[in-house]
């Protein structure tokens, strides 16, 4: 074996988006391109030389075979180790745990999340820094900057590490450790969570049903849910990670994860339901016959996140994605707590945390996480949901009906349209931008607009700033409407549309969401001029 090196020339579109690289398929599989770009990685945070790095993904097709190719490329970068997960499996937050616990210099996470898998889908690549979080704003840049001047990459050119045998071994002057992706993540949960009181729940007969999409949470929801915790056999479903995801959308939302649905609002529905997303940083939750908004689930998590040993001596402050409804700001206030508002994107949260200034963290997308590691994470979510129901006795939708009593009810959704035309979705944009001075004071329907931004962050941390992270627009009366553009999607352009109505009226607290929001609904398609501009009637996915 020797280390080659390449010649190769800049590629363009090899910008990170919201969390890593995402393309299709087919684009990776491309001559030189993946490797192209991990060389851009491995040259924008300083070369390997000498480094420790996790590498793992989510089991979509090309999983195993881009494994081999960034083991080659770190070993003839000078990389000292890499941890991988056994069979080239690692749910993001356990690749998170692992850099941290092992002190790694990093990670590489092969995942284009809840994207489709497939060689006619997606697939992705992101960066993590030793703190176990995505990369930040400033080494994402500097990858970026690198893909516009790279000339060259390097990789053995030979070498094959068998990923299905535990242990260590090495390719060329590398060592390399294949791990148990469970086991360590496992301990962890156990650390923070009353197992006990848990597996109790199930012994009384609690019956649970987890949609784990067929995508990495499986093994870790076996594991930890039946084995550990006791859960009837059964209680996993869709449990086997395969390369498609069993043809299916791993995204854990109303839409995509239906089955689940029906499920929990069928006649005989088990208490409990939660599904997982393609990496396992996100969760849907679910009573019987009660559907819990993810902003909804972060606010609940953070009243009660004390019930768990992990965080009985209280939470430092909790933070939020901008677009993420403002029901968690409720409780902080209430709580005395520090909150924060961010842009989307886990890494933005990563600051806060090593600076111990928040606990809790979750965006409106279904990801929601603590200091335990640095990315969202599903299974997490899932447990603090249960050990919660275990102390107090009480099911989802009564627990979710005592935290409208007392806080209000910020109702909320999500519209999507997808894949929809790239200058006529950025068209939309601008001219909101353009007229974002002139919107306070008009009316649209019976709603008054009370002021209107595009929000900017900056750090408190490390004091830079990003900004267009989305526009707001304010009503009189606790509305709110939210415009962005994703930075996650391989089609066109997809637009996002948040919607919020904050209601206190005790009387008004039951209502289904969308009657709730239709006058905002009404007031973003005047203001945004939604369906003239993208030619849609209305949105592909409502979450
Ligand atoms: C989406 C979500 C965002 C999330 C990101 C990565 O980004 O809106 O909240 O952090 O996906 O999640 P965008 O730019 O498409 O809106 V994951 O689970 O796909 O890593
Ligand atoms: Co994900």
């Amino acid at each position: 074996m020797s280390v080659q090196t390449v010649q190769t020339t800049p590629i363009e579109g090899q910008k990170p988006g919201t969390s890593g690289l995402r393309k299709k398929t087919a684009v990776f599989m491309e001559s030189g391109y993946l490797e192209n770009y991990t060389q851009a990685i491995f040259d924008g945070i300083g070369g390997v030389e000498g480094k420790t790095l996790v590498v793992g993904g989510d089991g979509r097709y090309f999983n195993d075979v881009a494994i081999g190719t960034i083991l080659r490329m770190a070993a003839a970068n000078g990389a000292a180790k890499c941890i991988v997960g056994q069979g080239g499996l690692l749910s993001t937050p356990a690749a998170s745990h692992l850099i941290r616990k092992w002190k790694a210099d990093g990670g590489l996470i092969l995942s284009a999340s809840h994207n489709p898998g497939g060689p006619n889908a997606d697939f992705g690549l992101k960066y993590n820094g030793p703190n176990g979080g995505p990369a930040t704003e400033g080494v994402t840049e500097k990858i970026f900057a690198r893909t516009q001047e790279i000339d060259s990459y390097r990789i053995l050119d030979g070498g094959e590490v068998d990923l299905g045998v535990l242990g260590e071994s090495s390719l060329g002057d590398m060592q390399i450790e294949i791990v148990d992706p469970v086991a360590d993540y496992a301990e962890l949960m156990g650390e923070l969570f009353d197992f006990g009181a848990i597996s109790a729940l199930f012994t009384g007969g609690f019956r649970m049903c987890f949609d784990a999409m067929h995508a990495v949470t499986g093994p870790y929801a076996h594991e930890i849910l039946e084995n550990r915790l006791g859960a009837p056999a059964g209680t996993v479903m869709n449990g086997a990670p395969s390369p498609d995801f069993g043809g299916g959308h791993p995204d854990p939302n109303p839409v995509w994860a239906k089955a689940l649905m029906d499920i929990m609002y069928a006649d005989d529905a088990p208490d409990f339901g939660a599904a997982s997303d393609g990496d396992g940083d996100r969760n849907m939750i679910v009573g019987a016959h009660c559907y819990v908004s993810p902003s909804d689930s972060l606010a609940l998590l953070a009243d009660k996140a004390d019930l768990a040993p992990g965080y009985a001596g209280g939470l430092a402050g909790v933070a939020r994605s901008m677009p993420t409804s403002a029901a968690a700001d409720r409780v902080a206030e209430a709580k005395g707590m520090a909150s924060f508002e961010t842009p989307t994107g886990w890494k933005f949260f990563g600051n806060l945390l090593d600076a111990g200034t928040v606990t809790l963290c979750g965006e409106e997308s279904a990801g929601t996480g603590s200091n335990h590691v640095r990315e969202k994470d599903g299974l997490w979510a899932v447990l603090l949901w249960l050990n919660i129901l275990a102390k107090t006795g009480k099911s989802v939708s009564e627990l979710m009906a005592d935290h409208w009593a007392t806080y209000g009810r910020n109702y909320y959704s999500r519209h999507d349209y997808e894949a929809v035309d790239s200058g006529a979705a950025n068209d939309l944009i601008a001219n909101l931008r353009a007229r974002l001075g002139d919107l306070a004071g008009h009316t649209v329907g019976d709603l008054t607009v009370s002021g209107a931004d595009e929000f900017s962050y900056d750090d408190p941390v490390d004091g830079s700033t990003s900004s267009g992270q989305g526009i707001r627009i304010y009503f009189e009366g606790g509305g709110r409407v939210v415009f962005r553009l994703s930075g996650t999607g391989t089609d066109g352009a997809t637009l996002r549309v948040y919607l919020e109505q904050l209601e206190t009226d005790a009387g008004a607290l039951g209502k289904d969401p969308q009657e709730a929001l239709a006058g905002i609904i009404a007031a973003a398609d005047a203001l945004a001029e939604i369906k003239v501009r993208t030619g849609r009637d209305g949105p592909d996915v409502i979450t």
